[in-house]
């Protein structure tokens, strides 16, 4: 923290977000949505996905790529599936209106699955599934997004960064939640190695020729990300283009174009959500505590941190302390709001 940094409340910080997302042509249902999911991943320390996204939602919103004021469409097509059309909107107001059909569906069978098409999501994913684990279900989450990502083996991008994310209670202490790029590194990331000026780590990425590359500006510039872990990321991403594209009806990664909209950065494709009631298998000692079992496990066998707990810390550090901003980003989100 410098003299010269902000702090914020995360209302504030979502007020601010908010208009920024009205002025930029979102209904004020879609902006709140938006702001919010926005404002908790900077209170949790998500750098590639905070407020560091908010120019790409504008230069997109004002491309006229996505729709800031769809309102979704829900389908209540099978006893275990809810569908929803996005209409060419965010995936966020998507989720947030399928929702108490989703959760209906959940608490009657042990098991629903969310379908969302023809949707935008530009964001981390936790936040969608992370509130699921509160209410003691678990849920896992899939979205592609764009061709930026060259299958295992393979010579030209096909894959989007696709991440997966998953959320389970635990009897004490927050939800066990992971939430990760399918890819060796998120494309947010490599946009900020590449505004740091910083190098990648070797076997993340090729260049133009498809070359090996740990320039960040040789990815972005008509170069690739590579899948982690070799054959087995490749697979996963895969299956997430499967789940979150033809499951769905949206788009895969590399369907879509958005060359006649310069400016627009946001993947117009699908997000499949799977969520479960474990109380609904009746199995024993509960689920939660089983997860508890688990965690001090993995404690007893050395692993200290457990995925989820970085921004669990950064959560209640920003709750007691505010939202840093430095003062160029702070500039930035006030000419975005109109305010300089
Ligand atoms: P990271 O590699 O930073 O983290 C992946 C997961 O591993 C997190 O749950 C993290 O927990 C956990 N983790 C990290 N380090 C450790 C460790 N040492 N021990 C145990 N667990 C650990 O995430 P990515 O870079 O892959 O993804 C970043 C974000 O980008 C995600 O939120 C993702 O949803 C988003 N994204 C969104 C896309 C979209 O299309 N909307 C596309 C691609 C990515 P913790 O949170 O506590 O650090
Ligand atoms: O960081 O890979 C990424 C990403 C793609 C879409 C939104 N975030």
């Amino acid at each position: 923290m410098t003299d010269s940094d902000h702090r914020l409340s995360l209302s504030d910080l979502t007020a601010l977000l908010t208009r920024i997302f009205e002025r930029h042509g979102c209904s004020p249902e879609v902006a709140a949505i938006l702001a919010a999911n926005c404002a908790s991943a900077q209170r949790d320390g998500a750098d590639s996905h905070g407020v560091f996204r908010m120019p790409g939602y504008v230069s997109t919103l004002q491309s006229g790529w996505v729709d800031g004021r769809a309102v979704p469409q829900v389908h209540d097509v099978a006893p275990g599936f809810v569908r929803v059309d996005a209409r060419n909107g965010f995936a966020q107001p998507a989720l947030a209106a399928a929702r108490p059909l989703l959760l209906e569906k959940v608490r009657r069978n042990g098991i629903a699955l969310l379908a969302i098409r023809d949707s935008h999501h530009f964001a981390a994913l936790w936040p969608d599934v992370e509130p699921f684990a509160r209410q003691g279900l678990v849920a896992l989450s899939f979205v592609n997004s764009m061709a930026c990502v060259v299958p295992h083996g393979g010579h030209r991008a096909l894959f989007g960064t696709n991440p997966i994310a998953f959320a389970a209670p635990r009897a004490e202490g927050d939800p066990l939640v992971f939430d990760m790029a399918t890819s060796a590194m998120a494309h947010g990331d490599i946009q900020i190695a590449a505004r740091e000026g910083r190098q990648l780590p070797p076997e993340h990425g090729v260049d133009l020729a498809g070359q090996p590359t740990q320039d960040p500006q040789a990815v972005l510039q008509g170069g690739a990300l590579l899948p982690f872990g070799g054959h087995k990321g490749s697979a996963l991403s895969m299956m997430v283009e499967l789940l979150a594209a033809a499951l769905t009806g949206g788009d895969f990664s590399f369907d879509f174009s958005w060359e006649q909209h310069p400016g627009a950065q946001t993947p117009r494709t699908g997000q499949l959500l799977i969520v479960m009631d474990p109380s609904a298998g009746n199995s024993g000692a509960g689920f939660a505590r089983r997860a508890e079992d688990l965690v001090l496990a993995m404690r007893a066998a050395g692993q200290s941190r457990m995925p989820g707990e970085r921004r669990y810390r950064q959560r209640a550090q920003s709750d007691r302390e505010g939202i840093v901003l430095d003062a160029a980003t702070w500039q930035r989100l006030q000419e975005l709001a109109g305010a300089a």
